[in-house]
Order: structure tokens, then sequence, then C-alpha cells
């Protein structure tokens, strides 16, 4: 694509906003950034030539414009970003200039959302085409700009997208594409359910192949997306399934056994899900099942994804800081084996969220609620055993002496650590620093 001195805002100067930047440098357009923040992450990395903007949105600059690149952090609701936009300024996000120079090479795009189990599938694929012997370019939600992939030759692309990103993305064309689940998520930045399913549900306009969850009703395409071939994963009736037999589960692909699941690293029915659908994506793409298999043996998770952190005295600690909505925590309390106690750190920033669901789940005599940050107060109103605390730190120093072998202290928050952490590695890794403080 050509956008040499094209003039171009690019909104957002986290790591998105800097790969945007590079990138049109070096296809030598005119590019200024705006951020609302006044001190933005990546001020430090910005060439110091580049206009900066920050501390609001300049409403000149945007309309002075030929194309805005808005970074996923910031809502395309923005009152000075519709301005924009009814002024005739196209909008759009990193993924759309990345799948505008992929679309050019011919190079095919494996593309995943969902509400929860993006980054573990979008792994496991790129594990499984690595190991086929395929270059495998990762990126997107998971934490690497798509743009940075572009300074290698792949194979094969793989991406992780949120519904943000999808918003602002046109142009994608999948070979395989995934809405993985939809529960509710980010309703801070959704008018409703629905509104941010239509955003998932971008991800498979003119793709190939559709891989929808066939126990989910919200993850299936609406007609509406031009899908070639429509595939589907989940406990029954569907193309990649669950097979109980003999006390043991497989997993099924097409109709023939393709592991027994107690051969996987992974556990979890969660995680059985998302070896299927990681599966049938790379079925699509073409990887050969060698390479399928010896990923799904191999791949142990991903770090802060229900990770035991610590095991003594016959406690364990389980570091699922990533679950940063309700539906990632109710997976984690869904199946859980106790051998003792639960103890659940719940807490952080909401976005927004109906917290009721977990209250079913939560209310057993044998599970103890600490709950803590800004939404705090929300998630101990759900259960009678629960206490309130400022922080996660106050929470453990708390529970810790009660201990007893056998219990399991679990920190599945349920929300987003923003409010008192800097990511939820961080939040993890404090948690794990905690844990590790018990002998
Ligand atoms: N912000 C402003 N003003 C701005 C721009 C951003 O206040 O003008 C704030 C917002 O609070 C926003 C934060 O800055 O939340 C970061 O925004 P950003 O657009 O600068 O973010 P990046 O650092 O570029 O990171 C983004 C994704 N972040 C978001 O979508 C919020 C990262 O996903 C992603 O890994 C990265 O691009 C690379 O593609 C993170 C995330 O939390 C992990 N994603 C959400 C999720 O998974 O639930 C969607
Ligand atoms: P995402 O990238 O969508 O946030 P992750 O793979 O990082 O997904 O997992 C986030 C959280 O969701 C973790 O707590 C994990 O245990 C849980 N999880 C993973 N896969 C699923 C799934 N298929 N359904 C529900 N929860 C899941």
């Amino acid at each position: 694509m050509d956008y040499k001195n094209k003039k171009i805002s690019v909104i957002g100067l986290g790591k998105t906003g800097l790969s945007c930047v590079d990138f049109l440098l070096k296809k030598q357009a005119d590019v200024r950034v705006i951020d609302t923040r006044t001190n933005p992450s990546g001020v430090a990395q910005l060439a110091k030539n580049v206009p900066l903007h920050t501390g609001g949105l300049n409403q000149d600059w945007l309309l002075q414009s030929d194309m805005i690149v808005i970074s996923p952090g910031l809502a395309v609701k923005t009152p000075e970003i519709q301005t924009a936009l009814r002024c005739g300024v196209e909008v759009v996000g990193d993924i759309e200039l990345f799948c505008r120079e992929a679309n050019a090479l011919n190079k095919p795009i494996i593309a995943i959302t969902g509400s929860n189990g993006k980054s573990t599938v979008t792994t496991l694929v790129t594990e499984m085409a690595k190991a086929d012997g395929l270059k495998v370019g990762m990126g997107g939600n998971i934490g690497i700009p798509a743009l940075s992939l572009l300074e290698q030759d792949y194979d094969l692309y793989v991406l992780e997208l949120s519904s943000f990103q999808l918003e602002t993305t046109y142009s994608l064309k999948a070979k395989a594409a995934t809405v993985l689940n939809v529960t509710e998520d980010h309703m801070n930045r959704y008018t409703n359910l629905e509104d941010y399913r239509q955003a998932k549900l971008r991800i498979y306009a003119n793709c190939h192949t559709a891989i929808v969850n066939a126990q989910d009703p919200l993850s299936k395409e609406d007609g509406q997306q031009s899908v070639q071939v429509q595939l589907s994963f989940g406990e029954d009736n569907a193309d990649y399934q669950l097979k109980s037999e003999n006390g043991r589960l497989y997993l099924m692909a097409e109709g023939e056994i393709l592991l027994p699941c107690d051969e996987m690293k992974l556990v979890g029915r969660h995680n059985y899900m998302n070896a299927l659908a990681a599966t049938a994506l790379a079925q699509a793409a073409g990887v050969k099942t060698h390479g399928i298999l010896t990923a799904l043996r191999t791949f142990t998770g991903l770090e802060h994804r229900f990770q035991l952190v610590h095991h003594a005295d016959g406690i364990r600690w389980i570091n699922d800081s990533k679950a940063t909505n309700v539906g990632s925590t109710v997976a984690a309390l869904t199946g859980l084996h106790l051998e003792g106690r639960l103890h659940l750190l719940l807490g952080g920033d909401g976005k927004g969220a109906d917290f009721s669901e977990l209250a079913e789940l939560i209310n057993k005599p044998e599970i103890f609620c600490y709950c803590f940050g800004q939404d705090g107060r929300q998630l101990a109103v759900l259960s009678a055993q629960s206490q309130l605390f400022d922080t996660m730190e106050q929470a453990i120093e708390a529970l810790r002496p009660s201990l007893k072998n056998g219990d399991m202290v679990l920190l599945s928050p349920a929300c987003a650590s923003l409010d008192q952490f800097v990511s939820f590695e961080k939040r993890g890794e404090e948690f794990t620093r905690l844990a590790q403080l018990s002998r």
C-alpha cells in the first residue's frame, strides 16, 4: 500500500502506536502522534522528529489527516473521532494496516478471538505449525504488535485479535478464523453483549474456514460474513469433539480419534476445548497431523493461567491472574478438584461486569472469598463467607495463618488488574512471590 506523503495521525503511544509509527515512517508517510494521556508509555521510544500531542485529542490534527490509525486502547466512539469520521477521514487500526500488507504478499492468516482462551489457542496453533516445520509469525493482542511481524519472512501468521482491534479492521481474509466463546467482558466499552459480539464476529468476514463453538450459539457467524466452510468444536455434535470411552477422554477430529486427553499436559475441560479449536484451525490451514500431535503432547500452557506456582505443606497456590472476566473465573471454579478448603482471591477492575453468575459457584461451605481492589465490595456481597480488603497482599496475609494441609489458594480474580497493578502479569508475579513466602 502507498502511504507516501500521506498525512497520518496515529492515536495512542503504547506498543501498538509505536509499531504503527515505525511502519508508516518506513512507508514515508507524514506521521503525527496523539495520546490523551499526559505521559504515555511510548514517549521515550518515539523518534524526536515525529510531532507529538499529549494530554487530549487534537481535533485540528485529526481533521487535517488523510487517515487516522487508532490504538485499541481508545474507543472509536470518542466524540473527536466521530467528528473526523463525519468529515470523511478514514479511521483504521494496526490490524487493518497489517492485513493490507499480508494480502498483498498473499500470506495466510489464522485469526483467533473470543472472550477467553485466545492466548492459549494462539500459542498452541503456533506450536503446531512450528512443529510441522513452518515459519510462523505470532502476534496481535497477545502482546506482539502485528505490524512488527512484517520485518521477517513468514509462511503463516497466527493473530490473536481483540474485539477492539476487530472494530477497526476491514481487510482481514483469514484462511481460518474462530470466535472461541462469547461471555461478558469490556462492558465499559460496549453498550451490551450483542454490541461486543458483533465486533468479534467481524473476524469471520471473508474467511475461508470459520471454526465455531458448537456449545455457544453466540460464537457462530450470522450469515453476513461470506464464510466458505464452517466447522465446529465442542463437547458433542461437533466436527472436533470430546469423546468419553471406558472412563478415558479423547480428542476426536472429524470422526477419528486424535489423542487421549491424558496424553496432553494441558488439563481442564476448557483447555480440551482450546485444544480442539486449535486443531481445527491448524488443519484448516494445512498443518499436518504430526505437528499437531507433537504440540498437543508437549504444550504445558501459559503462565498466569491456572498455574500451580507453589506447593508446600499440602497447600496448593494457583495463579490464574489472567482470569480478567467472569467467564474465566467460572472456568476455573468448574471442575475444581478440592481436597480441603478453597481460599479464593477476587477483585480488581470489573470493567462494568455483572458478577452475579459467580454467586452460585462460590456459596459453598468449603469456599472462602477474599475480595480486594476497586470492585472488591461488589464481589464481597456475593458470598456469605467473604471478607473485604484494600489490597491482594492484605488479603493473603489475612488468610495465610488459617491454611491447612489439602487447602488451595486460588487467585482467579474475575477482574482486570489495572486499578492496582501495571498488568495481569505483575499481579500474578506478586501473588507468586507472596505464595512462596509460605514454606
Ligand atoms: N490510552 C489512553 N489514551 C490514548 C491511548 C490509550 O488513555 O490515547 C490508555 C487506555 O486506558 C488503554 C491503555 O492506554 O487501555 C493502553 O492502550 P494502547 O492502545 O496504548 O495499548 P497498547 O500498549 O498498544 O496495547 C494494545 C493492547 N491493549 C489494549 O487493547 C488495551 C494489548 O492488549 C496488546 O497486547 C497490544 O496492543 C499489542 O497488540 C492488552 C489488553 O489488555 C493485553 N487487551 C485487552 C484484553 O485482552 O482484554 C483487549
Ligand atoms: P485470553 O487471551 O482470551 O484472555 P487466555 O488463554 O489467556 O485467554 O486465558 C485467560 C483466562 O481464561 C485464564 O484464566 C484461563 O484459565 C481461562 N480460559 C482459557 N481458555 C478458556 C476457555 N476456553 N473458556 C473459559 N476460560 C478459559
